[in-house]
């Protein structure tokens, strides 16, 4: 069977360089074979990529969301991530831009995502004290005609910190928003509230901003410490965990739930094992931005370029025009 999936997955990646796209089962094929060969035909295409693509020079210090950023920091940081699978910054966005973001959230009709495929199609007003889905999903061109969303998406130290850790010039991938509702009692596979890894493309970070305050019960992004590199071959599978198997094999410290109040910004390698907990007390808004070496694997959104940028902004995407390539000019 691994010959069967190495064949499809050498042949997508010769389609994905002449045609720039991944065919389903050459995609398939490669998520298998990333738990089949535990991630090393993940490492040998990136290093590939490392070598063929470059890297941008930035400034000493550059300042964002997370503060100031020297090299010095930088590395602090990346080799945090990569010892642990994630980073939890000191620095918060400010609360009233987080309560700006949660009330456009609530002014702009969503996804309801649940396990019946009609309702996940229906965009509808969340609301938080009569919710019909466990999550609801932001469409990302209404995202982007949001001034405070767009700061987030083209923070210069989340590409440096992108750039630094995938050993490349890093690609956006994705800008999400979504609640996570107290719809249900019991966790939903959809709403990603169950155990798993992603593996959408060879190396990816997430940074992730909560823009209400979160605690062990309103749904914390919950991540396996050290899973990102190594796994036990039962959970190298391209499913869902259940908290009993992942408990079975890693010890109850390396389960991290990333808690804190709103404006909390965390990087994630989330190759790792995670989920987002089940929110008991309280519902949950977040922010994911996505940063990977290569687009091949799954689809990715390319909306088009049709966002305002202040003056600032529009420098960054003008300096680093590769990063944000997915927007249609
Ligand atoms: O909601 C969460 O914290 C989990 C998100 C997640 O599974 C993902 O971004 O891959």
């Amino acid at each position: 069977m691994k010959y069967l999936y190495f064949s499809f997955y050498f042949i997508g990646l010769l389609q994905y360089r002449l045609f720039n796209s991944t065919n389903k089962y050459s995609y398939l094929a490669f998520r298998r074979l990333y738990g089949l060969t535990k991630g090393g035909i993940n490492e040998r295409y990136s290093r590939r990529i490392s070598k063929r693509k470059g890297k941008y020079n930035f400034p000493p210090v550059t300042t964002g969301i997370t503060g100031e950023l020297d090299n010095q920091r930088l590395e602090d940081i990346i080799s945090k991530i990569k010892d642990q699978g994630y980073f939890i910054f000191q620095e918060k966005l400010p609360g009233s831009i987080c309560d700006e973001i949660r009330k456009y959230s609530l002014e702009t009709p969503a996804k309801a995502i649940d396990k019946n495929a009609s309702q996940s199609l229906s965009l509808v007003q969340y609301e938080a004290s009569d919710p019909i889905a466990p999550m609801y999903k932001y469409n990302e061109g209404d995202l982007l005609k949001n001034d405070r969303l767009l700061e987030i998406l083209f923070d210069v130290n989340f590409i440096r910190l992108a750039q630094s850790y995938l050993d490349c010039k890093p690609l956006n991938n994705s800008l999400l928003m979504w609640w996570s509702s107290l719809y249900k009692k019991s966790a939903s596979s959809k709403a990603a509230q169950l155990y798993h890894f992603d593996m959408d493309h060879p190396k990816f970070i997430k940074f992730f901003v909560y823009l209400t305050d979160v605690d062990h019960d309103s749904g914390p992004h919950s991540f396996i410490k050290g899973s990102h590199k190594d796994k036990p071959k039962t959970l190298t599978g391209d499913r869902r965990f259940s908290d009993e198997e992942v408990l079975k094999h890693y010890d109850p410290s390396q389960v991290v739930e990333i808690c804190g109040t709103k404006g909390t910004i965390a990087a994630v390698d989330t190759s790792g094992i995670h989920k987002g907990k089940l929110p008991v007390n309280r519902d949950r808004l977040i922010v994911q931005i996505e940063f990977t070496n290569s687009f091949f694997g799954q689809k990715t959104n390319r909306p088009k370029a049709s966002f305002s940028l202040n003056n600032e902004l529009q420098k960054v995407y003008d300096s680093y025009k590769e990063v944000y390539s997915r927007f249609q000019t």
